[in-house]
């Protein structure tokens, strides 16, 4: 008995040794009657944009100002959708203040727009976190004030019926409540968030959007013009080698947990779900609906950081992705990058198929005009042939053929529909050069396969024209 007693104390001991080790910031109680000096008007950013660290070291009266604005904008490349914004953008504007503060929240509801709407901040400490105080009809504001109570990274929304609507259309942010001391220096601090919007479209079906959320698709990252596809034509976060990053990531939801992850990056450290608890050496965290993280780490090779949903169908076929992009110089001590590649190919290979869901519409397509191919044929290339050909084409020397300007295409009479459907192997030599690899068959639809061949033949200098899917049909046809 009595050695018993003293195991349990002796653990009792090392369990409060432990805890008190544990990474964590200290948590500080804060006290709604301690005095609050002075006023300041918060300062809102879009996403990537996080607002400047707040240097005042006593609780501040902070006046926020937020416009619910309803606005047609892009989805993707040739979707627009009617969304939802706190602020004209989704995600919605990022508010920052400090523990003890005491908010003035005043919410807009332009008189453009059709519908009420409210706020629930999740750092709010009251009914409906806002959500009763702040709902206003179109061309009314509504005010209400918060102590912000507890520290941490929280998820705002909106919060009218039906609330999965308002939410997928769009209204979401986040609203960081530093704490006292503030949160540790960084070089760079970003904002971004995932929600899942609900088409009546599928993924990708061009055109105007309607939300009926009857269906799981396009699932972002953020707002769209922040994908970076490539380094000129479209902003993207940027930051040297040797430089520390700080991400407040969001998941709006409505529905999809996020499982996030940067692509050859480890966070070096994760606030778990936006708390005071801190994990370290972290690959991929978990974000639920509703809730944050943040995470942090040091950028020490260059290159191109891509942050996913590492549900990865959702990172690579919805669009659950965003880009970092890391500039400077190589550490091969870090990393060598490719250091020797040579073919690989072991007796009896064969071409394998890479399966895609089966068209689901069989009935004969309307033709489309040569432009509409275009479009839809860039898309379809960078999801189809971009792994191993190459952005624009360019290919790998000695692996995977060049799609620009190749004699080889340009001297098949089934303008490359071959190729596609039935895969190619063994040796052939485009423009002077001999590949002998193989390359998959891939399973698209006519429809499909007429707008990247028409893609590859306009776009990449192989004497233009117009494939049409009546084409393909008929080499299918023939097999
Ligand atoms: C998994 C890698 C891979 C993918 C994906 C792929 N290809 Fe290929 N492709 C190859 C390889 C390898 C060859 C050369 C085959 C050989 O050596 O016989 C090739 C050859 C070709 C050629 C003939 C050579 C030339 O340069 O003109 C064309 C045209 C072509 N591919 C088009 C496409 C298109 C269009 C797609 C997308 C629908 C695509 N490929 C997807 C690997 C790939
Ligand atoms: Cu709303």
């Amino acid at each position: 008995m009595k050695t018993q007693s003293y195991l349990s104390i002796i653990a009792l001991f090392f369990a409060l040794i432990l805890s008190s080790c544990s990474t964590s910031t200290e948590r500080r109680i804060i006290d709604p009657d301690e005095e609050v000096k002075g006023q300041v008007r918060a300062v809102l950013t879009d996403a990537p944009e996080v607002p400047p660290r707040i240097t005042n070291k006593s609780n501040t009266k902070v006046i926020v100002e937020l416009e619910v604005i309803e606005k047609q904008m892009r989805l993707a490349d040739g979707v627009d959708y009617t969304f939802w914004t706190f602020g004209g953008k989704v995600p919605g504007k990022f508010i920052r203040v400090r523990q003890g503060d005491l908010v003035e929240f005043h919410l807009h509801n332009h008189p453009d727009n059709m519908l009420p709407h409210n706020i629930d901040l999740h750092a709010v400490t009251g009914p409906g976190g806002g959500a009763e105080a702040s709902l206003i009809a179109p061309g009314k504001s509504a005010q209400f004030s918060f102590r912000a109570l507890n520290q941490g990274l929280y998820v705002y929304h909106c919060a009218t019926a039906p609330v999965g609507m308002h939410i997928a259309n769009g209204m979401y942010g986040l609203i960081l409540v530093e704490p006292l001391e503030g949160l540790p220096p960084v070089d760079h601090e970003f904002y971004v968030m995932q929600s899942e919007f609900y088409t009546a479209g599928g993924y990708g079906d061009r055109g105007h959007q309607d939300s009926i959320c009857k269906s799981i698709d396009e699932i972002r990252l953020c707002s769209d013009e922040w994908r970076c596809w490539s380094f000129f034509r479209r902003k993207c976060m940027m930051v040297q080698v040797g430089e520390t990053v700080r991400l407040f990531m969001g998941n709006g939801g409505p529905n999809l947990v996020s499982s996030f992850h940067a692509i050859g990056e480890i966070f070096d450290k994760v606030y778990v779900e936006g708390g005071t608890l801190i994990n370290n050496d972290v690959q991929t965290t978990l974000i639920p609906a509703g809730g944050s993280a943040i995470v942090e780490f040091k950028c020490d090779v260059p290159g191109t950081l891509h942050l996913v949903d590492h549900s990865i169908f959702r990172a690579f076929n919805k669009g659950a992705l965003a880009q970092i992009k890391v500039i400077g110089d190589e550490n091969h001590n870090v990393y060598t990058g490719k250091e020797k590649e040579e073919v690989y190919l072991p007796e009896g290979s064969a071409i394998q198929k890479i399966k895609q869901d089966k068209p689901e519409n069989t009935e004969p397509i309307a033709e489309l005009s040569l432009e509409e191919r275009m479009e839809a044929g860039e898309r379809l290339y960078k999801s189809n042939c971009m792994a191993c050909h190459m952005d624009h084409g360019k290919g790998i020397a000695g692996t995977f053929p060049p799609l620009v300007n190749s004699d080889y295409l340009k001297a098949r009479p089934d303008k490359g529909i071959g190729i596609i459907l039935d895969g190619l192997k063994g040796e052939i030599t485009v423009n002077g050069t001999t590949y002998n690899n193989i390359m998959p068959a891939v399973s698209l639809s006519d429809d499909q396969v007429a707008s990247i061949l028409t893609y590859i033949h306009n776009e990449f200098d192989n004497g233009g024209g117009l494939v049409k899917a009546a084409d393909v049909k008929a080499y299918r046809d023939k097999q």
